[in-house]
């Protein structure tokens, strides 16, 4: 396969808004990312992607675009952006912004001139159908934030337009190829400012299958979930074969796809050599506990489902492409709150979990407080909704409601899964509001911050976070750093519950083997280890032919 810039790059996603704020408004901004750089410096961090700081109502937190050449004020300024990008540059950490092109913000003034005008030339950058009061929409699809995909078209009584997000999301006709002018032509702006790159955002619902029509409904609302729509839909890659060959193939930019529900056959095309994408990020075991959501009984993920999961995807995607490995992004609930038994949830099991997805083929993204262990706010941290934020949220809280639970369990349900979780301010320090702010920040700070903050784990040499600087730095150690980037992936010990091993081979050989579970272990040695490169236990016992792993022990072994 041929060697990209980006095959051995560490990725960091920064959530702007709970970052870390400047200038005292409780709200993250471009500066106080400036601030931070030497951070990422020092962890060895060498692509920083922004979750959206353009201008925008914050319907959806800037996934709701109303203007994609400005950046928004409560972020800073274009002249913040710059900076940003030129030192980041200085220092070899390249910027990468999202892509949020599905649909725009109903304040973009695409969408205000196809209200003005639903038949002239902006009414077709959308989805507008004609609709008398009382008659059945154009179809069922259930939008993602729950309740009818179509909405009133303002100013007109007789037509209608689609959302498959917010109702402030108004989707872009991707079949319009004067829109996709402009989408690229926007693109190609920014690469030529010297981005890195995109990560490109809920791209798979830009192909509908057309013309619109009902599938049958899953849940009381007689609504169908977009998955259905999605499976129908085909042809998405005549639309991102020509994005990628009008803009970031030009540059040779990263580009990093939120790709669901893609076709097996399709891979190749997605993140294949000359693919539409340079990678795309690995889902497998965001919906492991998906049921939960719905079904209201306790789910927790076990050892082995998430093992399967990732080797398995891993294993479709040998040969063809790289995966962005990821445990968390901001529209998750935490992964150490999320992979680890409640349990076992220490220090030492967050260190396993960082090796074990952290050492796989890929890119490795770390999410903002992954790095320190952050977790998920507690059903005891929050007495009301009013203290969440997440346009998604009221929808879970519905639904549960709906499905007949009583308000205290509906919050409960709500607070284990809404995106909220992943968007707490960043735990800087034990100092008030956790060091992010001098205000009240913009969303509650998790409680927790006085135990789990960046200051305190700086002091402490055992910490989650000189745990993640020693695995960053082991991925780059000259000597091994192609075998973890080209190395071969194979499963190991697959027929054992609670182990999750393989091995990489490339020019050396490295074995990692996590004991998953709070019981102890030995395992057998296929081969007799060399030497240690990393491990979460202070002292590793082994032998020729045995390896003692204690609870949740990580070891990561030349062989
Ligand atoms: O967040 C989800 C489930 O909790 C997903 O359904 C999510 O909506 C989907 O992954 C698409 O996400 C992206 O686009 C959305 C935005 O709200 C998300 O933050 C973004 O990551 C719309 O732009
Ligand atoms: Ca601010």
């Amino acid at each position: 396969m041929e060697r990209k810039w980006w095959h051995n790059k560490i990725a960091y996603q920064i959530y702007p808004k709970s970052f870390m704020d400047s200038n005292g408004d409780g709200i993250g901004d471009i500066k106080g990312i400036i601030s931070k750089l030497d951070y990422f410096k020092e962890l060895g961090i060498d692509i920083l992607w922004l979750s959206p700081i353009y201008k925008s109502p914050l319907a959806d937190q800037g996934y709701d675009i109303s203007d994609y050449y400005d950046i928004d004020p409560r972020f800073g300024t274009m002249e913040d952006l710059d900076e940003l990008i030129a030192k980041g540059k200085e220092l070899g950490i390249g910027i990468v912004m999202d892509l949020v092109v599905n649909h725009c913000s109903d304040e973009h003034e695409w969408f205000k001139k196809a209200c003005e005008d639903p038949d002239g030339p902006y009414g077709k950058f959308f989805y507008i159908e004609d609709h008398k009061e009382g008659q059945p929409f154009p179809c069922n699809w259930r939008s993602y934030f729950g309740g009818s995909c179509w909405e009133k078209l303002p100013g007109h009584d007789d037509k209608i337009y689609l959302h498959v997000f917010h109702k402030k999301q108004p989707d872009l006709n991707w079949e319009n190829p004067l829109l996709r002018k402009e989408i690229y032509k926007m693109i190609n702006w920014w690469l030529d400012k010297g981005i890195a790159g995109f990560r490109i955002d809920a791209i798979i619902n830009i192909k509908k299958k057309l013309p619109f029509s009902d599938y049958p409904a899953d849940r009381d609302d007689g609504l169908s979930s977009m998955d259905n729509m999605l499976k129908e839909a085909v042809g998405i890659g005549e639309f991102l074969g020509e994005m990628a060959r009008e803009t970031f193939r030009k540059y040779d930019a990263f580009s990093v796809g939120e790709v669901f529900n893609e076709k097996d056959s399709e891979l190749p095309l997605f993140i294949g050599e000359n693919g539409y994408f340079s990678s795309m990020f690995d889902f497998s075991t965001t919906h492991l506990d998906e049921e939960s959501k719905t079904r209201y009984e306790e789910k927790e993920i076990t050892a082995n489902e998430y093992r399967d999961a990732i080797f398995a995807n891993h294993k479709r995607i040998e040969g063809i492409g790289y995966l962005s490995n990821i445990i968390e992004n901001h529209d998750e609930p935490r992964g150490v709150s999320r992979y680890i038994k409640t349990s076992d949830l220490s220090e030492h099991s967050k260190k396993a979990l960082a090796g074990i997805y952290f050492l796989l083929p890929g890119i490795p993204f770390i999410y903002q407080g992954q790095e320190i262990g952050m977790e998920n706010l507690k059903t005891s941290d929050i007495d009301s909704t009013d203290k969440l934020d997440d346009c998604a949220n009221a929808d879970i809280y519905n639904t549960a409601i709906n499905a007949g639970l009583s308000e205290k369990d509906a919050l409960n349900v709500l607070i284990k899964h809404s995106r909220d979780n992943a968007r707490t301010p960043f735990q800087w320090s034990s100092e008030a509001h956790a060091g992010f702010s001098t205000a009240n920040p913009w969303l509650l700070v998790n409680p927790n911050y006085k135990k789990i903050n960046l200051e305190a784990q700086k002091k402490d040499d055992d910490s989650v976070f000189n745990f993640y600087k020693e695995l960053i730095a082991l991925r780059k150690d000259p000597e091994y750093t192609d075998t973890f980037v080209y190395g071969k992936f194979t499963p190991m010990y697959t027929d054992m519950d609670n182990l999750i091993c393989y091995k990489r081979t490339g020019n050396k050989t490295i074995i990692i083997y996590t004991n998953y579970q709070a019981k102890e272990i030995d395992i057998k040695l296929e081969s007799p280890i060399k030497t240690i490169l990393l491990s979460n236990s202070k002292e590793v016992r082994f032998n020729e032919k045995e390896l003692h792993l204690n609870g949740y022990d990580l070891v990561v072994a030349e062989v």
